[in-house]
């Protein structure tokens, strides 16, 4: 319109497509269709209570949505995987936004490249998906503290996720960043975004603070207006939305195939007489866990109760359509401590890598069944290739590269301090003391309140001595002079994401002892390993460590390259990584952090490689810090290539779970 109004005498389409003719005496007609286009039908979306359903732009409607968290997937195939998606017969998605992955530092906020979310929101519209946005604050998610930014727990007694003075101002000065931001791409405003959740099942956290529910009801209304859907989301039963729900906020439930459909519908009810049925989260898969079995769902009960639900009229979201990878560290952990892998395929029926599954094609099969699906080919699985296979060569250990690794120095105090307050939230921290007195004969080194968060790498002078985990193994025997050097390389396996342990603080998070002596005078390393993966800073170890023992050495850096072949068609192609043999660590591809392997656990043997880090430029650079034992004392290591995931390994007999897997059930 505005165009036609710089240029008379010619032809327009106003949005609604129609002509504008604008000459001389025509400014009249420009001006009533001008008037005429900002009065046009509004789009509106809302719960009508009185026919039990949504309704947009004034008409009934119900959504069939997948739940894809644009955190977990390349920004290259956010498309991609939302075309999937979109041919499988979806009208919508969901996905959550993490606290901590847009606000790392307080105050610093990171909205650009992997972390645009609204380009992300931008892509759902343009494919043609509405969304369900659940900015949290809390989003449990096995997400690394369900979100929540670890500084937070700066405040040593912090009750997250209620009405704590500092944790609400801390919510507020997010929120007040985030939503002004959203607010554009709200369905009313011309955007993508129906609804709105609040919170994330606090109906199955312990401090039932009603006032939070309210403060946050008005911050975001405050913020989004009084027009947009805002709802909550908790478990399937009337104990969860006890304190789950609030006036205001629109109660929905979730559950999935194994459930009661009409009792977990009745609950929902009990909060909400009337307006529309809605399973916020139908689990077509399930998580996993370090040394416990893949878990998979069955395809036939994932269809079947999908089939119920659509027959009761009511609205779905299946969680996960497409459940993606936990790159770097950005995996959570259950309760008692059991830490989530890299790979969040979820079972899902889109894989972790979007390939299409026999799951995706049963699912779209029953949407068919209640609404028109596009027409069309959807784009195919894309291909993987094989780069073969790879030699490592031995780097330096991360005692050895200590002053390329720790950029701010170390910080001396006489206990042990935490991740927090050395102000590193993720990653790995060295702490080095001394043994301070004789242990000729193996003396127990513990942490008797079992405050090894969560793994600890251990050494005396140089020669590796042990492994503590967090809940798994709390004391080792150590030996060696008065005045030997003890290093405790720490790593945080991933903050507790559900449940009242959240406040998860990291490091030594109490004493250790030697013997009966509390061990002082402690010298931590925070380590900055990504930035030295990422600018090369890792070289050749220099100097020669002594002998270690059979089946454990330091906490080692491995490296090598590989180069693209030239005349194939279509390289780079996404791969996976398989570490055979290879114990536990951490992986970079040319700097970008695939994420921890852990074969010696399982189940998952291979790590997703993506093809948007690799080059057909230049060798593409691999670095492996291998935390307990590389596949070869002395020679060159391998790493290798292959075409098929394997995250469904067999677990070695010792690690078969004795209890069955957490699950919903474990909470009635
Ligand atoms: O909202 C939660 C999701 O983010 C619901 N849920 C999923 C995701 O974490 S486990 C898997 C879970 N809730 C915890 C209760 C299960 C015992």
């Amino acid at each position: 319109v505005q165009e036609a109004y710089h240029g008379p005498g010619h032809i327009r389409l106003d949005k609604r497509g129609v002509i504008i003719m604008l000459n001389g005496g025509n400014l009249l007609l420009l001006l009533l269709l001008v008037a005429g286009a900002s009065c046009g039908a509004p789009r509106t979306f809302s719960v009508d209570y009185q026919k039990d359903c949504f309704r947009k732009d004034g008409e009934p409607f119900r959504f069939i949505s997948g739940s894809i968290h644009y955190t977990r997937i390349p920004r290259v195939y956010w498309k991609d995987r939302l075309l999937k998606m979109y041919m499988a017969g979806l009208n919508a998605i969901q996905t959550y936004i993490p606290w901590n992955y847009h606000e790392e530092s307080r105050g610093q906020y990171s909205f650009s490249g992997e972390r645009d979310l609204l380009h992300f929101l931008q892509l759902a519209q343009d494919v043609g998906l509405l969304v369900i946005l659940r900015p949290g604050p809390y989003i449990c998610a096995e997400w690394e503290m369900g979100g929540l930014p670890a500084w937070l727990l700066n405040k040593k007694n912090i009750v997250l996720r209620s009405s704590d003075k500092d944790y609400l101002s801390a919510v507020d000065e997010w929120m007040g960043k985030l939503l002004p931001m959203i607010k554009p791409f709200l369905y009313e405003n011309g955007g993508p975004i129906i609804t709105v959740q609040v919170e994330n099942e606090y109906g199955s956290y312990f401090t039932c603070d009603y006032n939070y529910m309210r403060h946050l009801t008005q911050l975001f209304r405050s913020h989004l207006g009084e027009q947009v859907v805002l709802f909550t989301t908790d478990g399937g039963s009337v104990g969860f939305l006890k304190c789950g729900s609030i006036q205001g906020l629109y109660a929905t439930v979730d559950f999935g195939p194994g459930s009661n459909v009409t009792a977990a519908f009745e609950a929902q009810r009990h909060a909400e007489p009337h307006g529309p049925l809605v399973n916020s989260e139908f689990y077509t898969g399930w998580l996993d866990h370090w040394g416990s079995r893949h878990s998979v769902v069955n395809t036939n009960a994932v269809i079947k109760c999908l089939n119920e639900m659509l027959l009761k009229g009511a609205n779905v979201n299946m969680y996960m359509f497409i459940g993606g990878t936990n790159f770097g560290y950005w995996n959570g952990a259950n309760e008692p401590y059991s830490p989530q892998p890299t790979s969040y395929d979820y079972d899902a029926p889109l894989t972790e890598a979007g390939d299409l599954t026999d799951k995706y094609f049963a699912i779209q099969n029953v949407i068919k069944m209640f609404r028109k699906i596009p027409e069309g080919p959807i784009p195919p699985t894309t291909p993987k290739f094989s780069y073969g296979t790879v030699t490592l060569q031995k780097l330096e250990t991360v005692s050895e590269a200590l002053e390329k690794l720790s950029y701010s120095g170390p910080v001396k105090s006489i206990y042990p301090l935490t991740f927090t307050d050395l102000n590193q939230a993720l990653g790995y921290v060295l702490y080095r003391t001394i043994l301070p007195f004789n242990c000729s004969t193996p003396t127990p080194l513990s942490s008797p309140l079992n405050g090894v968060h969560d793994r600890a790498y251990v050494s005396v002078d140089g020669v590796a001595a042990g492994i503590l985990e967090r809940f798994k193994s709390i004391t080792m025997n150590v030996t060696g002079k008065a005045g030997s050097q003890v290093d405790v390389l720490v790593e945080n396996m991933g903050r507790i994401n559900y449940g009242r342990g959240i406040n998860d603080y990291k490091g030594l998070v109490s004493n250790m002892t030697l013997g009966a002596k509390v061990l002082t005078d402690w010298t931590m390393y925070s380590l900055s390993i990504d930035q030295a993966v990422s600018q090369g800073l890792l070289g050749k170890s220099m100097s020669s460590n002594p002998p270690q023992p059979p089946k454990l050495s330091l906490p080692t850096f491995y490296g090598g390259s590989f180069v693209i072949p030239d005349g194939i068609p279509d390289l780079p192609q996404d791969s996976y990584i398989k570490l055979t043999k290879w114990t536990k660590g951490q992986i970079w591809i040319n700097g970008f952090n695939l994420g921890r392997y852990w074969p010696a656990r399982g189940p998952q043997l291979t790590l997703f490689v993506p093809s948007s880090i690799l080059s057909t430029a230049v060798p593409n650079n691999i670095t492996v810090l291998e935390l307990e034992a590389a596949p070869c004392s002395d020679g060159p290591c391998t790493v290798e290539f292959t075409r098929t995931p394997i995250i469904n390994a067999t677990l070695p007999h010792s690690l078969k779970p004795t209890s069955r897997l957490f699950s919903k059930e474990d909470l009635l």
